[in-house]
């Protein structure tokens, strides 16, 4: 039986939109826990990529004929709803990529083409996932920059002064999440980049882990750069977004040579297109990105406000009934701000070992370091048990993982 929850989101109805959850693993009902990973994706989402394949599959923005014009205005329409829905203000702002790792290298391989330099400063967060570490760290290396990290709390909170203190005129970008999948924390992102432009530093922010969890308007937190992916906002896999201020995506060299990028080629010169197309060589994931514009409007259908709040009560009911079901379990990460993520570990228990348990009793979780192992180092673990939860997640579901982890406890403490 599915608790409504108090705040009557409609749980029910919700949960029929995904077929996937409705099938048990190893004779145990799924629940899944694995959201910051990647999520569940709704009917009309499934079906709407039947439907680009069965009925308008043609390559864009280079046919005369009907199925290309029907695919380019789908691809470009598609680009305009993404547009809306991070108010950013221009459509040719909105940069399709692969997801956020490809927008992150993007920028970094764009501006390591002579915008940043030798004694230029990068700074990071001791809180970033590998994507959004190793490229500043590649292009720190091509460069002679210099990457700097902001240190975090016991809390798992990004400690403001230190950041303060390691910005300068040196500074050049400062790369940060939005959400740490990790830990779940929430940066005080609009803050932080308001105090990195007084020093002139353009900021990427992100936000693979945001966007599926809240609204977000990159006018209104004056980010320069704000990526994210498709997947985990309940679209497709291989399609992401890159938005970026129209005065720097002009001043960027592009990032990959090849068709749709390109005004004219000769072999003496090639002049580049305007945006967005600069930055899109090659044939895209057309149906990816028609595809992740649908997963938008359902989202936005339920909306995001009812989404976060719901999703918090999933935050605080999991947190209190792991905390008053095991007394050596400790959460890693207790951010005072914090979004629907869960990472612990249960006594001495390796994480790995209880993942296996609880997949055997239907529960999927994730164990590990998450791609973030800078914040493992700093706990001085190796990894942790995570449970994320998105909004089709339910507190009985939470209650079947409470008992999994009883059983994995009395079977390996
Ligand atoms: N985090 C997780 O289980 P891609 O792979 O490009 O879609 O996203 C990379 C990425 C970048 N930043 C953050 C904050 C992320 O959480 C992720 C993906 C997954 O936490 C896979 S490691």
């Amino acid at each position: 039986m599915i608790k409504e929850s108090v705040q009557a989101f409609p749980i029910s109805k919700v949960r029929q939109d995904f077929p996937i959850l409705h099938q048990e693993v190893y004779g145990k009902p799924l629940v899944y826990f694995d959201n910051a990973a990647s999520s569940q994706k709704p009917k009309v989402v499934i079906d709407a990529i039947s439907d680009y394949y069965n009925q308008i599959n043609s390559n864009i923005h280079r046919g005369v004929h009907f199925l290309s014009q029907q695919a380019t205005d789908a691809y470009e329409a598609a680009r305009e709803t993404i547009r809306k829905h991070l108010n950013a203000e221009k459509s040719h702002e909105i940069i399709y990529t692969k997801g956020t790792t490809d927008g992150i290298n993007l920028v970094a391989s764009s501006l390591g083409q002579g915008l940043i330099k030798s004694g230029d400063e990068i700074l990071v967060s001791q809180l970033e996932h590998h994507s959004n570490i190793v490229p500043w760290q590649m292009l720190c290396e091509r460069s002679g920059a210099v990457l700097k990290v902001i240190p975090i709390n016991e809390r798992g909170e990004l400690i403001q002064a230190e950041f303060e203190k390691l910005l300068s005129a040196k500074t050049k970008l400062l790369a940060v999440n939005h959400i740490s999948n990790a830990m779940g924390t929430i940066n005080p992102i609009k803050e932080m980049i308001q105090k990195a432009h007084e020093y002139g530093a353009w900021v990427l922010i992100d936000g693979a882990q945001s966007v599926p969890h809240m609204a977000v308007d990159v006018q209104d937190l004056d980010a320069d750069f704000y990526t994210f992916s498709g997947h985990k906002l309940f679209g497709p896999t291989g399609v992401g977004v890159l938005y970026g201020k129209e005065k720097l995506l002009e001043m960027m060299p592009p990032y990959q040579g090849g068709g749709e990028m390109i005004a004219e080629v000769s072999f003496e010169k090639t002049t580049y297109a305007g945006l967005p197309h600069k930055f899109e060589a090659g044939t895209p994931n057309i149906a990816g990105g028609i595809v992740l514009a649908k997963a938008i409007d359902y989202v936005n259908q339920i909306g995001l406000d009812a989404i976060g709040a719901y999703e918090n009560e999933l935050l605080h009911y999991g947190t209190q009934r792991l905390k008053s079901q095991f007394p050596d379990l400790r959460i890693i990460g207790e951010a005072e701000n914090k979004a629907s993520v869960i990472s612990f570990l249960l006594g001495d228990i390796h994480p790995y070992d209880v993942g296996v348990i609880l997949d055997k009793l239907g529960v999927a979780v994730r164990t590990g370091h998450h791609c973030a192992q800078p914040i493992m180092q700093h706990y001085g673990i190796n990894g942790t048990i995570r449970a994320s939860f998105a909004f089709y997640n339910t507190k009985s579901e939470i209650d079947q993982m409470i008992d999994a982890l009883d059983r994995a406890h009395n079977m390996l403490a």
